[in-house]
């Protein structure tokens, strides 16, 4: 089945399957569209974590217990930061990590797109596919979030890693969405005729790839590129797999299961791929329009990556038949 995989991507879990994806599929049949709701600015450095995650995990260099930054870090910044700035030391930005913020800084400064400046990284780390974010503009994630403080909206990090994603969230938006564009990059990727199948990794649904949905014409262009959109759940048994995607749901008043994951998809995705655990759910989620497979969806090793990378190519190829 010749064509181009499109996948959208945000987080660890995003990361995982692209990078199975990435190992049975040649560079230029893999295109990965990148969230950057959580994108900032932080002491001057432009940060763009779910691209760095894909551009470190695709060129073998991540970090694998926490899933973002670098393998092999030292500190040296951090402790000095720490001594004279720690009310900015919220962040950890590790030696190797703040080359690849101070290049991406100087290159936006320069008027290059970060599209552009993400394809210069991708060559950094030999990486053949393309990582695409999915806008060159200003599109930052906003959560509502109440603790006893009250309810205050906190940018995406602020929340995430800052408070620890402790406060309870009651809503969440996509700031810049109206004045934000798919890239020409992206947009002749998905106009182009040879999109085959278009994989939801299993992100965080509400916090990674809602905002790559929000991208002004991307429902659209999905629809109209006629090749089969699989998501994969990223809750399993009840549970999601890492970060705070169910407590998340819980919050937003949902029940962690598959079956929000299927309603929330629902007339955007044309199957769901689940967990062997949650098999008894097939039914539930076909009723709904939704064709459904359920394989181990548990990505604990390599092979674990690219054999899910192979059952989601494989519903495709059934899916477009
Ligand atoms: N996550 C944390 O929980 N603590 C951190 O100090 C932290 C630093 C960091 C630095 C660079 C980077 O690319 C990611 C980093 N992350 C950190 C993860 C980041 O907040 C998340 O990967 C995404 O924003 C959510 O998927």
């Amino acid at each position: 089945m010749s064509g181009q995989v499109l996948v959208l991507s945000g987080g660890v879990g995003g990361a995982k399957l692209a990078l199975g994806l990435s190992k049975i599929l040649e560079p230029e049949e893999l295109l990965i569209v990148a969230n950057t709701g959580d994108d900032f600015e932080h002491m001057g450095f432009y940060i763009c974590p779910d691209i760095d995650t894909l551009l470190y995990t695709l060129g073998g260099v991540s970090n694998t217990e926490t899933g973002w930054g670098r393998a092999e870090e030292t500190w040296s910044f951090m402790q000095n930061l720490q001594q004279n700035h720690p009310e900015q030391a919220w962040f950890q930005l590790g030696d190797k990590d703040l080359e690849t913020h101070r290049y991406r800084t100087e290159v936006l400064a320069s008027g290059k797109t970060l599209t552009e400046v993400t394809a210069s990284l991708a060559r950094r780390f030999q990486i053949g596919a393309s990582i695409l974010p999915m806008t060159d503009d200003p599109m930052q994630t906003f959560v509502l979030a109440e603790s006893d403080a009250g309810k205050q909206w906190l940018p995406f990090q602020e929340y995430f890693v800052r408070q620890r994603c402790e406060p309870r969230i009651c809503s969440i938006e996509f700031r810049g969405r109206d004045n934000a564009a798919l890239s020409p990059q992206l947009e002749g990727a998905i106009t182009g005729g040879r999109i085959r199948a278009v994989v939801l990794c299993p992100s965080n649904p509400y916090l990674s790839i809602d905002p790559i949905l929000a991208v002004p014409g991307m429902k659209e262009l999905l629809r109209a590129c006629k090749a089969p959109v699989i998501a994969v759940s990223p809750v399993v048994d009840g549970k999601a797999l890492k970060g705070p995607t169910t407590k998340i749901m819980q919050e937003l008043g949902l029940v962690s299961d598959v079956t929000t994951i299927a309603e929330h998809y629902r007339g955007i995705v044309d199957g769901l791929v689940i967990d062997e655990k949650d098999s008894g759910a097939l039914e539930t989620v076909q009723a709904k329009g939704i064709s459904a497979t359920a394989t181990n969806t548990i990505m604990l090793t390599l092979e674990d990556r690219i054999a899910l990378a192979r059952d989601v190519l494989k519903f495709a190829v059934e899916l477009a038949g």
